[in-house]
């Protein structure tokens, strides 16, 4: 049986799409370690990446009020973290802040991983984004936080994926930039980690900035504190298989103009082809052939 994804009447359209766009060695990365890093050539043009980043920092300088210094990364020190280790500025459902965060979300390479491990019926869960500046040096350092991002799903986890992550990796990642680790493997292993175990096993993800990272959601991981200047830069979309329930609204708060301007693929994105959560009405029965058939993800 295969380690990442469920036995999908649609795996053949999915590999089709993997093989176009040259993947296939990253899906076998994903296969055998649980995560993989892609190259930015296999992503999205530099030029994009980089406004991708700057459509964050301005997100960040909005929702704080304090402007990004990414040099040294002092704006950051007292930041309030609404999640994380101080100095880490998280913003959640990010989306519909900007375009280019849905451009993001739709970009093939990433969608095309992301259908791989949690199918094409699979739903937004958030996007965040993460701005991270250097922890203070003479604080005591905190034990890694390694998890699996199966959020109260109980174990043995299937083998197949529930939830899948790709992380925008908008600048460099290494370890002393604070980038995120994991334990290759880990996925296999179907629970949590029980506290500190296997931490030191964790190897850093490092990777140049523009590259997509794609774990199984059985994979444990953790983020390294960041010892370098500056900040760190990164975007999140997290998906969950249609029968989970997403994390963020969108299902009722998606504006209309932007399903308008997006696919199909966008709107089940968004959870509009979720046949559960009807009315006296009852159920509408096409929606829910499409969505929860069972057809395609059973294992
Ligand atoms: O951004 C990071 O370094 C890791 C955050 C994390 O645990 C996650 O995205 O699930
Ligand atoms: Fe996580």
């Amino acid at each position: 049986m295969p380690a990442t994804n469920a036995v999908n009447e649609d795996l053949d359209k999915v590999y089709a799409e993997i093989r176009e766009l040259g993947l296939e060695g990253y899906v076998a990365e994903l296969d055998a370690y649980g995560l993989s890093v892609i190259p930015p050539d296999f992503v999205a043009p530099r030029e994009f990446t980089t406004r991708l980043r700057d459509g964050i920092l301005e997100l960040a300088e909005k929702r704080s009020g304090v402007q990004p210094d990414t040099k040294r990364g002092s704006s950051h020190a007292n930041i309030k973290a609404t999640s994380g280790q101080s100095g880490e500025q998280w913003m959640w459902r990010i989306l519909f802040d900007n375009p280019i965060f849905e451009e993001a979300l739709m970009n093939r390479t990433s969608l095309a991983m992301v259908t791989y491990l949690v199918g094409y019926s699979a739903k937004l869960s958030n996007s965040s984004a993460v701005v991270k500046g250097p922890v203070d040096l003479d604080s005591k350092p905190k034990p890694l936080g390694l998890h699996s991002d199966n959020r109260g799903v109980p174990s043995p986890f299937p083998p197949y994926a529930q939830v899948a992550n790709a992380t925008w990796v908008l600048t460099d990642y290494t370890l002393d930039d604070g980038c995120v680790g994991y334990l290759p493997g880990s996925h296999l292993l179907c629970r949590q980690p029980t506290p500190g175990e296997a931490v030191d096993g964790v190897v850093p993800v490092e990777a140049p900035a523009g590259s997509l990272l794609i774990w199984h959601g059985n994979t444990w991981h953790a983020p390294f504190p960041r010892t370098n200047p500056g900040l760190r830069v990164s975007m999140l979309n997290y998906f969950c298989r249609d029968y989970f329930t997403p994390q963020e609204k969108y299902r009722d708060e998606v504006p209309q103009e932007v399903l308008n301007r997006n696919s199909d693929r966008f709107a089940t994105l968004m959870g509009l082809g979720d046949g559960y959560g009807w009315g006296d009405e009852g159920p509408d029965t096409d929606l829910l052939k499409k969505s929860r058939s069972g057809q395609n993800w059973h294992s």
